[in-house]
């Protein structure tokens, strides 16, 4: 996984020379991705690369490429590493300039780095489910841009790792958001729950890809939030992100979901997914 990708060109890692001025570098200024390869194969390579220009175009941030071009790379950048199965994560800094909160004038250009990673998928936890936390959401209100700033999701993540969980359910003032890198969705009474896509999420790719598989298996959804007292009643549980999948949650803060065990509706989802994977 030697090579990486550097502006337009793919290089070695020891090729790529990042600027102590690079405004990723000292204002966490830009968006990223990440795209889950199988078995060579891009899974919805053009909704993550969508997403990425609407969350640059949010910033005011150019990307100095057109989409098909930043597939291409991608590509070759997959093919070049020959890589199996695992990721690719790949982000656009507003590049380099003297510090200054104000942004540079539009003639600097975007610096793009990506890298791949081998990661088998998690086939334990999605078997045997996982546990998390709940935790306040503490991070910024603009959620819905996959930015690179990532500290309040790292604080979070972290609290989650101590407590020997998996990932932390996010809420605001009682309302569950997300998860410091996934999203949440929940099954009572045969409906699936998902707070809607508003500024206090980031609309996943993955939740999306349920969402399409829940209309497969006839379960009825609601992009609806939920409060941190529901989960309790909750029939089942799920984290959804790019290398999470389909994730069974089954233990909330010490507390077993299910009965500890996974539900129905989580194995249908799941094998509806299986399938999309499958027909790449
Ligand atoms: N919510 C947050 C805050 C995320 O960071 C992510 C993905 C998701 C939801 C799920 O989105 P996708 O389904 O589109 O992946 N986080 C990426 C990350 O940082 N590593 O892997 C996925």
């Amino acid at each position: 996984m030697n090579y990486v990708l550097y502006n337009d060109q793919i290089v070695t890692r020891d090729e790529v020379v990042i600027s102590q001025e690079d405004r990723g570098y000292q204002l966490g200024d830009g968006v990223y991705e990440v795209v889950k390869v199988y078995d060579g194969k891009f899974f919805t390579a053009k909704e993550h690369i969508d997403r990425l220009y609407a969350s640059a175009d949010k910033i005011d941030l150019v990307i100095p490429y057109t989409k098909d071009v930043l597939h291409k790379l991608l590509h070759d950048l997959v093919e070049k590493n020959e890589l199996g199965t695992g990721h690719v994560y790949f982000q656009v800094t507003r590049g380099v300039a003297p510090r200054n909160h104000i942004y540079p004038e539009p003639s600097v250009e975007a610096v793009l780095t990506a890298n791949v990673t081998e990661n088998p998928r998690p086939m334990a936890n999605f078997e045997n489910g996982v546990r998390v936390i709940v935790q306040e959401d503490i991070r910024w209100l603009r959620c819905d841009i996959k930015s690179i700033s990532l500290l309040g999701a790292a604080m979070l993540k972290q609290k989650a790792h101590q407590a020997g969980c998996y990932e932390a359910i996010l809420h605001r003032d009682g309302v569950v958001t997300e998860c410091s890198s996934s999203n949440v969705l929940a099954i009572k009474d045969g409906v699936l729950y998902t707070h809607p896509a508003t500024n206090l999420i980031l609309n996943g790719i993955t939740r999306q890809v349920i969402l399409a598989c829940a209309d497969e298996i006839g379960l009825p959804v609601k992009e609806e939030a939920f409060r941190v007292e529901d989960i309790a009643t909750m029939d089942e549980l799920i984290v959804s992100s790019t290398t999470s999948e389909v994730t069974p949650i089954v233990e909330v803060d010490g507390v077993a979901v299910n009965g500890g065990t996974v539900g129905p509706w989580t194995r249908k989802l799941q094998q509806a997914f299986n399938a999309k994977v499958e027909a790449l």
